[in-house]
């Protein structure tokens, strides 16, 4: 009699179970995983058959009770009648969206080449040459040796047509914009580990964003990437790297409103190489909850993050638009984790194009990415030509 008791017991729990699993698997993403300790959840889009509930990860087993296991992630199939976004590749978007400077254009390009065209250059006109460059945030070491060098031309500028005047700026431009700085961004696999990416910025710089554009630049490009949420700032910016991930069928680790970044940072790092996908890209807070200071605790996520596998690159997001601002919080930030390239985001929104020139002289740090605008693939790699075209303006 007790054996059928608790065979029924048994049978209920089971049906009980199923049937929770059921109504799981109808959500807009599955829970895979429920760390008590952290609170990390890891999200995707839900698997097209939803009879067979996604194959639990190592950290998800040991959360559900179940032996750990290798940790293979879900095929990454869209929600019926959803379908995942394929974002263009990542090579030659530079020069499809050079036009985004547009603003740039106006001011730099179009000044420039209206005084440079002039028969006989005076003092006056190559003060204003002068000026032009400094207004456009190039800076005044770069600027003098663009004027410097205009100068010793002035006998070819005298006769040269618009074309050659502009293809002169541009060679000038160009030069002083770094067109020989290494600006690989370290996001390969590398000893059996995925490329670890760490996203770091000031609160509204564009870092969820770029996150999110990286996330599309690297499926375009035919890569597997797991994404971290680590800004637990507030919850909206999970929710917002979620909805990123999501659209290209990118899963997204992510921690309770208040928790401690860096765990969500090494749980997304462990679950990138348990599953072993090329990049784990990791976004980051500008605000902080707690009173340690923003600087240690990136200091922290980076350490952490390193105990599962070497941070391959930290980017550093500025936003164009705040100028010289904006390099002076770049110094604290470099202090603090080293980062190896800067993502200059809305230089869409700016006349100030020439502040890439100054970034880099100034923090001594490549120019790596560039945002040209909101929409999800308007970022692209930085090319030192195609800058210089899109700042000088007209036809190539
Ligand atoms: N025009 C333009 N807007 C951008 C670009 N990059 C980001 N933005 C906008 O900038 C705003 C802030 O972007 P977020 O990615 O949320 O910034 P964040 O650094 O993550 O901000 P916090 O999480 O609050 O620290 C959003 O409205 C973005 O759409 C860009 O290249 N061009
Ligand atoms: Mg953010």
């Amino acid at each position: 009699m007790e054996f059928v008791l608790i065979a029924i017991a048994i049978l209920v729990v089971a049906l009980l179970a199923g049937i929770g699993l059921l109504v799981g698997a109808g959500r807009r993403t599955t829970r895979l995983d429920d760390d008590a300790a952290t609170g990390t959840t890891l999200t995707r889009p839900r698997p097209a058959d939803t009879q067979a509930p996604p194959a639990p990860s190592g950290s998800t087993a040991s959360g559900l009770g179940l032996p750990p296991e290798t940790v293979e992630l879900p095929p990454a199939e869209p929600e019926p009648g959803l379908v995942f976004e394929t974002p263009p590749p990542s090579a030659g978007r530079l020069v499809r969206l050079r036009s985004r400077l547009a603003r740039s254009q106006s001011s730099l390009g179009r000044g420039l080449l209206t005084v440079l065209a002039r028969e006989k250059l005076t003092e006056d006109d190559w003060e204003e040459v002068e000026e032009t460059l400094l207004a456009a945030d190039v800076g005044i070491a770069a600027t003098t040796q663009i004027v410097e060098r205009l100068r010793t031309q002035s006998m070819v500028l005298a006769t040269a047509s618009g074309a050659d005047l502009r293809e002169l700026l541009v060679r000038e431009l160009t030069a002083v914009l770094g067109p020989d700085l290494d600006r690989t961004l370290g996001t390969e696999r590398r000893d059996g580990r995925p490329g670890v990416v760490l996203v770091v910025g000031v609160n509204g710089a564009g870092k969820t964003t770029t996150v999110g554009k990286i996330a599309r630049a690297l499926v375009g490009d035919g890569k597997s990437v797991v994404l971290g949420a680590a800004d637990t700032f507030r919850a909206a910016a999970a929710d917002q790297l979620e909805t990123w991930g999501e659209r290209v069928g990118v899963l997204t680790v992510r921690g309770k409103e208040g928790g401690d970044p860096a765990s969500v940072a090494f749980e997304a790092v462990r679950t990138g190489t348990e599953g072993e996908v090329d990049t784990v890209v990791v976004d980051t807070a500008g605000r902080l909850h707690t009173k340690s200071g923003l600087m240690d605790e990136l200091g922290k996520v980076k350490r952490v993050v390193e105990k599962q596998a070497p941070v391959t690159e930290v980017l550093l997001v500025l936003d164009a638009t705040t100028g010289q601002n904006g390099v002076v919080q770049a110094r604290v930030f470099t202090e603090a984790v080293d980062v190896t390239g800067v993502v200059l985001t809305k230089l869409d929104g700016t006349a100030k194009g020439g502040i890439v020139v100054r970034v880099q002289q100034e923090l001594g740090i490549p120019v790596k990415l560039i945002g040209l605008g909101e929409g999800a693939d308007d970022l692209a790699p930085f090319e030192a030509r195609a800058f210089a075209e899109g700042l000088v303006g007209g036809e190539y």
